[in-house]
């Protein structure tokens, strides 16, 4: 975020809480390059930060009482006892906020009034994890002035309770790890069940790529009941096949743990997109380690289609857009995040970033869907404190 905006922040909190703020926290909207629907199964993700971000300015209030405000809401104030938060209670946007005070406090951290004031530039209902940026810039934000002090990755996991028990919305951890950990110019490759993560450089510009986040613009209802449903899918084949979670399922035994799921065909074809999706996250990270980003194309190919026909989380509006993308140019596309519409990334030679972009917004109209907005991401930095010096 520039400096003028945070300024603009600073100045907007004096004004509407009567103090200055204590500092500013932000962090940034993710995509995952691969490994989708694969966090809450134990399995293994490849996100990347986005330069959007979400700030919170935040300070302390002697009276015990939670203020929340957003820029983006002007007018609509959340003002509650922070003795008084509980699940559901504020609803909205500012339950995000207030979720993270409530699963600090859930875990035994003393924590009083404070005033946040949020301004947040990651589009919301794009998947592309405006929710866990504001969680993430929140969490900084509440326990930098609690005197908490935490590894990022334990504040992360403190977001992602909030979204789940506080909020109410089922999520694996993926987004708010890399919320809270990616680092410029790199992928962040997670393994969600021991929480190990190596940053892989990802510099595409060196290589003549360029990475573009096609959003939709689209968001289909059935997008929290069809997660869900897929959440139980797996935690149901998991226990018919005898394994803690799929990701216990080697790509060696796909074909017997299939055979044993020949009952449940819709299950099997669950299974065949996590214990396939993970090796295709070992395959992308063998070929970026050895430098070679422009061989990724197919393998994101491969997982769109395994979204789309097995997972079956895609939408017309994606799968319409990750076609043209490829027809236009593209070495590969695919849908990313929770799906259901939102957002696609296709990676493209950069002379033909272009020639993609158009074939995705001829193609949208065609189908008369809504025209997607497309721009090219750099890999960005994940949650900080931005320094005083950068907004006072
Ligand atoms: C959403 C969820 F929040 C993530 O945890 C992850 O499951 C993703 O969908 C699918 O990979 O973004």
């Amino acid at each position: 975020m520039d400096r003028a905006r945070l300024a603009k922040l600073a100045d907007a909190f004096a004004a509407l809480t009567g103090q200055p703020p204590a500092g500013i926290w932000s962090a940034p909207g993710r995509v995952n390059l691969i490994g989708e629907h694969t966090d809450y199964n134990d399995g293994f993700v490849l996100p990347l930060a986005l330069p959007a971000r979400t700030a919170a300015a935040a300070a302390v209030r002697a009276d015990g009482r939670l203020t929340v405000r957003s820029l983006q809401w002007p007018g609509e104030l959340a003002d509650v006892a922070v003795a008084d938060l509980r699940p559901g209670h504020p609803g909205g946007w500012a339950g995000y906020v207030a979720g993270v005070v409530w699963a600090l406090r859930a875990s035994g951290h003393q924590l009083g009034g404070l005033d946040i004031v949020i301004d947040g530039a990651v589009p919301a209902g794009s998947g592309l994890s405006s929710s866990a940026a504001l969680e993430c810039a929140t969490a900084l934000a509440v326990s930098a002035l609690g005197g908490i002090h935490q590894p990022l990755a334990d504040l992360a996991r403190v977001a992602r309770q909030a979204e789940n028990d506080f909020v109410g919305v089922p999520c694996g951890v993926m987004d708010q790890m890399a919320a809270m950990l990616s680092r410029a110019g790199h992928v962040m490759f997670l393994d969600t069940r021991t929480g190990q993560t190596e940053h892989i450089p990802f510099d595409l510009a060196r290589s003549g790529l360029e990475l573009l986040v096609i959003d939709t613009r689209v968001h289909h209802d059935l997008a929290d009941s069809g997660y869900a449903e897929r959440f139980s899918n797996c935690a149901a084949a998991a226990r018919l096949l005898g394994v803690r979670a799929l990701r216990d399922v080697p790509a060696a035994g796909l074909p017997g743990a299939l055979a044993r799921l020949a009952a449940e065909p819709v299950l099997a074809r669950r299974v065949r997109h996590v214990v396939t999706e993970n090796a295709r996250v070992l395959d992308t990270i063998d070929l970026l380690r050895a430098g070679q980003p422009a061989r990724i194309g197919p393998i994101l190919r491969a997982s769109h289609a395994s979204l789309r026909d097995d997972f079956e989380v895609s939408a017309p509006e994606l799968d319409t857009a990750v076609a043209a993308a490829v027809a236009g140019g593209a070495l590969g596309a695919r849908m990313t995040g929770g799906g259901f519409g939102g957002s696609a990334i296709a990676l493209t030679p950069a002379a033909a970033s272009g020639s993609a972009a158009a074939a995705v917004v001829a193609a949208a109209d065609r189908a008369g869907h809504p025209v997607p907005t497309i721009g090219a991401v750099l890999a960005s930095a994940g949650a900080r404190c931005d320094s005083a010096t950068s907004w006072r």
